[in-house]
């Protein structure tokens, strides 16, 4: 394992999250791959971190004042073993090589959990939406798919969704995908349900989120109701997570941005989150117009370099970090462990860092890494392909109940394969080695590629 870890340190020296997704990973799998020899000698750890293909290229495009921007565009198809490669896009000033690999590294197992033929891949842009205009947007959206086009298709890579891509860009990235190929395919998902789209596709994350959570507890004998929740973010994920919860019966006491998060004692309900929606979604507004709203509320601000973040040191019973990564370090989550809280439920992608897993996996907390629990998002992708494949499209019901089945599915996965690995309870080795047995085997099927 540490020649693993440490030879990604040495090859890629700047990728610091894309190290700290290896590392994780090979700390759950490294016995499996102890255990199997034939593993070895197929060099499966080495061929898995390098990526198959990593497109990256320029993209130019006119701002407002009539003044030419230049932003990067990334393409990482990292797997494709048990289907084409499937990810999201992320358009954040943060978006970098390392970042990216990260997230298409996780994609692929997540993938791999969902029961559905899907390899795993990731892409996006350092390119900023916040201030922009929706002209703007528009034309970087057709400017990144003026060279993105050439390397995807419904059959070969399939983007979708990520932090700053939602169904805004995804119908500019549709619409100009189409016109240089002039065909009506499902390339994208999170598509607008009049033009290929799913129902549920935008709830698919958090409410798949909860679901994994109310699975957990179910297996104490116990339910979401009356539990009191954190949540972090409040965009796609943060929304739909605090939206389910609340139809549970839990309360809901905080959400966030990058700027700061709000505390609401008695709990977000729905009138609060409706206005929440709106906010983010159709003013692209800031949180903290939250508390101008409701003044019983406590805003408080973040700052990224403080020790730790205060969101995280509340009375609570359960955490849904949905945000960003990283925003869960060692003090963190002592502080949620010290202050009562028993599930921590990952919306976001790789949100805690390694030393607070540890924290979890050390006190026995029912923690479920993303992989896992927010799967349920590229699912219902999943689910929008087979739907766009058969040009027809299920109910409300139908991808519900199938988002449920899936949940319910990855869940068991996971318990059933830590308790084969001797770590019962562990949701971190039993979605790593779940996922790698799957792609590992579909690997050594297909041969040296
Ligand atoms: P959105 O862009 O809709 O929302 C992101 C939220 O996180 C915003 O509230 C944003 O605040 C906050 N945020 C972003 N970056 C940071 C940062 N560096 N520090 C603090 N807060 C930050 O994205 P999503 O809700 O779609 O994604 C949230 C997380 O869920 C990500 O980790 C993503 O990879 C993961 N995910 C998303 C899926 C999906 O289907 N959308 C599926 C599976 C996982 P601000 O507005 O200030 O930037
Ligand atoms: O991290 C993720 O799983 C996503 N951003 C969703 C990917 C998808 O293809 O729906």
């Amino acid at each position: 394992m540490t020649d693993i870890v440490e030879y990604v340190r040495i090859k890629d020296p700047n990728e610091r999250e894309f190290h700290q997704a290896v590392r994780e990973f090979m700390e759950s799998v490294s016995p499996v791959l102890e255990q199997n020899p034939e593993y070895r000698k197929a060099k499966i750890a080495e061929r898995l971190i390098e990526p198959e293909r990593v497109i990256m290229f320029r993209v130019p495009w006119i701002d407002d004042k009539g003044e030419i921007q230049v932003n990067r565009g990334f393409r990482i198809e990292m797997n494709s073993a048990i289907g084409p490669y499937k990810g999201g896009l992320r358009f954040h000033p943060s978006v970098n090589l390392g970042i990216l690999k990260f997230l298409a590294f996780e994609q692929v197992f997540k993938n791999a959990l969902t029961t559905l033929p899907m390899g795993g891949g990731k892409g996006g842009s350092d390119f900023d939406p916040k201030g922009k205009s929706d002209n703007e947007v528009m034309r970087f959206c057709q400017a990144f798919m003026a060279e993105l086009f050439r390397h995807i298709g419904a059959d070969t890579d399939i983007p979708a969704g990520d932090i700053g891509v939602g169904a805004r860009e995804i119908g500019y990235l549709f619409g100009m995908y189409k016109k240089l190929r002039n065909e009506f395919t499902g390339v994208l998902t999170g598509k607008s349900l009049s033009w290929g789209g799913s129902l549920m596709r935008p709830e698919a994350t958090g409410y798949g989120s909860v679901y994994f959570a109310a699975e957990m507890l179910g297996s104490q004998n116990q339910t979401l109701e009356g539990k009191v929740c954190l949540v972090s973010g409040s965009g796609n994920v943060a929304q739909f997570t605090a939206e389910k919860l609340i139809d549970l019966g839990a309360k809901v006491v905080t959400l966030s941005d990058s700027s700061g998060y709000i505390f609401d004692e008695a709990g977000i309900d729905r009138e609060k989150l409706s206005f929440i929606k709106r906010l983010k979604n159709v003013r692209r507004g800031r949180i903290s117009e939250y508390k101008e709203k409701y003044p019983e509320s406590v805003y408080t601000p973040i700052n990224p370099g403080s020790e730790f973040n205060p969101l995280w040191n509340h009375k609570a019973d359960c955490a849904f970090p949905s945000a960003t990564q990283n925003e869960i370090n060692e003090k963190d989550a002592q502080n949620l462990v010290s202050n009562g809280v028993k599930v921590v439920c990952e919306g976001a992608n790789m949100p805690t860092t390694l030393e607070g897993v540890h924290i979890f996996l050390n006190n026995n907390i029912l923690y479920a890494p993303g992989k896992a629990a927010n799967a349920g998002g590229v699912s219902v992708s999943g689910l929008e392909m087979t739907q766009n494949s058969m040009r027809l499209s299920w109910t409300h019901e139908e991808v519900d109940n199938r988002l449920r089945i899936i949940m319910k599915s990855i869940h068991k996965t996971c318990l059933d394969a830590a308790e084969q690995y001797g770590t019962p309870g562990n949701y971190v080795n039993g979605a790593n080695i779940a996922g790698f047995l799957k792609v590992v085997n579909a690997m050594l099927d297909q041969g040296v590629v």
